[in-house]
């Protein structure tokens, strides 16, 4: 049974750095599906996407899978089809989790490593969800890179991300809808403000054109947004 995050639910004395173990991991579905608007519907349309694009002998990846809500969206796509995917977390619960839930060792294997460590292989699809707002900003060039270099041609990069708007103004509505959202998903204003103090320089927004210049000088030629609810964004970038 899926446990509800109520983490924050309590005033706690010192708001610790936001950190992904056991206590999150466990109530990360939960904590997900409440803070991410749209986030079944991102998964649910990476998953098709993915399979329109993923070819035979090549690996499709999933960095940063938490509890391996793509891996298993794809999977379920692909039945009785053979894949080779390779599902990415640095946090162990995380991945013990995601190990339990996805039965299909044939075609799934899990690392736990850190996705700036990992060499990757041959690809056509790669995911990188949420993930790189959680990288030092400097090493998300060079992931981007090793990930454009590790595609074929016509292979994609899917990723959403928590995003911020370069006007203030705008950047003040998104962050006003967007409270607004986990509120009306249950988190109370104490909830959600402690949340904001723990995320606060380990969760790092960068705008969209910050993004669309790292795809560009990474290579990418092709990229759009496909999905965007104020200050979150999916997009697609293909080699
Ligand atoms: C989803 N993609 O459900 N290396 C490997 N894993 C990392 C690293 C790193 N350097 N940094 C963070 N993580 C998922 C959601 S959650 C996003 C991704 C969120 C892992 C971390 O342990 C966590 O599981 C995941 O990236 C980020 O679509 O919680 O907002």
């Amino acid at each position: 049974m899926k446990q509800k995050d109520n983490i924050y639910g309590i005033r706690q004395k010192e708001i610790k750095k936001f950190k992904f173990n056991k206590k999150v991991a466990e109530v990360f579905d939960d904590m997900i599906r409440r803070s991410v608007p749209l986030y079944s519907e991102i998964i649910d349309k990476e998953a098709k996407i993915a399979e329109k694009f993923y070819t035979k002998d090549t690996y499709i990846y999933d960095l940063g899978c938490s509890t391996g809500n793509f891996c298993s969206a794809f999977s379920e796509i692909f039945y009785n089809r053979p894949f080779k995917m390779i599902c990415v977390d640095n946090s162990e619960p995380m991945l013990e989790i995601c190990k339990n839930r996805i039965k299909d060792t044939d075609n799934i294997k899990f690392v736990r490593k850190d996705i700036l460590k990992i060499d990757l292989k041959k690809s056509s699809v790669i995911a990188a969800n949420f993930i790189f707002q959680f990288l030092p900003v400097e090493a998300r060039k060079i992931m981007i890179k090793k990930i454009y270099d590790a595609l074929i041609p016509g292979g994609i990069l899917l990723t959403a991300e928590k995003i911020i708007h370069q006007k203030e103004d705008i950047s003040k509505l998104q962050q006003d809808f967007y409270y607004k959202l986990k509120e009306e998903n249950g988190y109370s204003k104490l909830e959600i403000s402690q949340k904001r103090e723990a995320l606060e320089n380990v969760l790092i927004p960068e705008t969209i054109s910050d993004h669309n210049r790292r795809f560009l000088k990474a290579g990418f030629q092709k990229t759009d947004i496909w999905l965007k609810w104020f200050n979150f964004t999916a997009f697609i970038c293909i080699k």
